[in-house]
């Protein structure tokens, strides 16, 4: 069959600081041209409206798979699975990745008969199994499908993480895919889940809260295959076993792989395993994304971080010995009044990191989906992108944005524009000679982007399409089972993860 995969437009932060190649759409592509299929690949990240629907014309797909892993994406993959439908009415439209999971139905009814199913969690088992099934009936009893007939089991998690290792070789214009100075950059995964459980976050529920390992040697490989000299990590959590940690890293000495690295971890595990981030250093680890998310012990335990402030503040430290440099996201509460904003301000300035400000907004999957919903002032699905207020916020919403912006800004004084082209001038220079454009392009953008008129105004479009509400009776904490999309049942060596 032929098969379109099809990722969607960035949102606002994508459009600055980074572009990512769709990892989970590249596995996803692997598995079913494993299943015999013939499969291309479009990111609208990088491609046009138009592309996508030239090449329904010149390729004539019967099957167009889209992949939603963020919420604010949900009305642009509608309208292109209607527009899909209109022009080729016998394609069949699914949909898959992290946020369609948790919001199955309410898609499926939005989308009108526009898409045709939901597959939700992992993607590389149930695709090909979906598409053999075609023309159906009875998809809807297939484990993770949901149907506008019915639901089939939970899906179940793969086996072997190893197994369709990302088709990279379909994503064209890779020189686009970058993060900062780390341009160009690929990315891969070293581990999949998070074993903690974080009120605001839906990487846990997901994955049933499991912690599933690669083999290190296959993690080697992968990495001697890709051609980029960059790598970002997508793990939630890098590091969580020190031994998976140095273990990857000697396969990677023992082949002589030298690339640039970025990852995303937590305070307590570089404070508890700084000897692998240092072994990581060593292997040319440049960037670290440390997840904060509050200065004050409050709204740790708000967010059920598991970590102190104390902890937070030492793990800077450790990274800043060890020369890596750090970026930092702090949660801006839509209740925060101009002396918070104020505070991260001149705290932002005093450090030497990167720290980025996003707000808190309760997405389906999570636990504060569940308590805070019944507060949201707006249900725009595209507002839902951590960078606009939906929960009421304490200043009037037009000083909230003007707040945001100007803390904003304090990163883009820092690390952005001519300060920024001063300090990085070499690299600057060496880019653009290579023809890679991304990371100066990106000095310049903030201003256009982050923009607190722009932001306000986001809340009085013309809304098509809204999140619905959970059920009432749901309105308060729900057990971790009634979120979860895969059950946590590991299979043996893909044990949840000790961390302590
Ligand atoms: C890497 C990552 C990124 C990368 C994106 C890379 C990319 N181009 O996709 C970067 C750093 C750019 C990023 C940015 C943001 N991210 Co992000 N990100 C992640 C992260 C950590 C891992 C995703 C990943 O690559 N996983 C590995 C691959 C292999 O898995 P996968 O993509 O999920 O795909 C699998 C399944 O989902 C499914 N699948 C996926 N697509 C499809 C399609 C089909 C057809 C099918 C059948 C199956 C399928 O099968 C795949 C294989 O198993 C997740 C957390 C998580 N654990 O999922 C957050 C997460 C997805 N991000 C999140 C957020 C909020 C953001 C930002 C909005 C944050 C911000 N600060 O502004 C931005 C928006 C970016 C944008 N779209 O423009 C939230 C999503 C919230 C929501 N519900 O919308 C998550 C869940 C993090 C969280 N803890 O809350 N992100
Ligand atoms: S915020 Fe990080 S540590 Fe917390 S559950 Fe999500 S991925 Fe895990």
């Amino acid at each position: 069959m032929r098969v379109l995969l099809v990722h969607p437009s960035p949102l606002m932060y994508a459009e600055i600081y980074l572009r990512l190649e769709p990892l989970g759409l590249e596995r996803v592509a692997q598995a079913l041209r494993r299943a015999g299929h013939q499969v291309r690949l479009l990111d609208l990240q990088i491609f046009r409206h138009r592309d996508y629907f030239h090449l329904l014309r010149v390729f004539a797909p019967q099957a167009i798979g889209f992949s939603l892993n963020y919420l604010a994406n949900v009305p642009e993959v509608i309208e292109l699975a209607k527009a899909t439908k209109r022009l080729s009415p016998t394609a069949f439209c699914f949909v898959g990745g992290h946020s369609a999971s948790f919001i199955a139905t309410d898609l499926l009814e939005q989308a009108q008969g526009a898409l045709d199913c939901v597959l939700q969690g992992e993607g590389e088992a149930v695709a090909p199994q979906v598409l053999d099934a075609l023309p159906g009936p009875g998809l809807e009893t297939l484990p993770g499908v949901v149907t506008l007939a019915g639901r089939g089991p939970r899906p179940s998690l793969l086996q072997d993480l190893d197994r369709d290792l990302p088709a990279r070789d379909l994503t064209r214009k890779r020189r686009k895919y970058f993060i900062g100075r780390l341009d160009p950059c690929a990315s891969v995964e070293f581990t999949r889940g998070c074993p903690w459980d974080c009120a605001f976050c839906s990487a846990w529920t997901f994955y049933g809260r499991t912690y599933r390992l690669r083999a290190p040697e296959a993690v080697a490989e992968e990495l001697a295959q890709i051609a980029e000299p960059h790598v970002f990590v997508v793990d939630d959590v890098a590091f969580i076993r020190p031994e998976h940690g140095l273990a990857i890293a000697q396969a990677l000495e023992k082949r002589r792989i030298r690339k640039r690295y970025y990852l995303e971890t937590r305070c307590d595990v570089l404070l508890r395993h700084q000897e692998v981030f240092a072994r990581w250093k060593r292997l040319g680890l440049q960037y670290m994304f440390l997840g904060v998310e509050a200065l004050e012990e409050e709204g740790l335990r708000r967010y059920r971080k598991r970590v102190t402030p104390s902890e937070n503040f030492r793990a800077l430290d450790v990274a800043r010995r060890l020369g890596i440099t750090v970026a930092i996201n702090i949660i801006a509460d839509p209740g925060w009044e101009v002396h918070h904003f104020q505070l991260v301000r001149e705290w932002a300035l005093q450090v030497p990191e990167i720290v980025h400000l996003t707000v808190n907004t309760p997405y389906p999957g999570t636990e504060t989906w569940y308590t805070e919903s019944r507060r949201l002032t707006t249900r725009d699905y595209r507002l839902f992108d951590v960078q606009h207020a939906v929960l009421p916020t304490r200043l009037p919403l037009r000083q909230f944005y003007e707040e945001l912006v100007k803390t904003q800004a304090v990163l883009h004084r820092k690390h952005l524009g001519w300060a920024a082209l001063r300090k990085t001038l070499g690299v600057s220079l060496g880019l653009l000679l290579r023809g890679q454009t991304n990371f100066v392009r990106m000095l310049w953008k903030f201003s256009r982007v982050y923009h607190a008129e722009r932001q306000y105004r986001d809340h009085f479009q013309e809304v098509r399409y809204c999140l619905r509400l959970p059920p009432g009776s749901l309105l308060e904490k729900p057990s971790p089972e009634h979120l979860y999309i895969h059950h946590p049942s590991p299979p043996p060596r893909e044990k949840e993860a000790d961390t302590r």
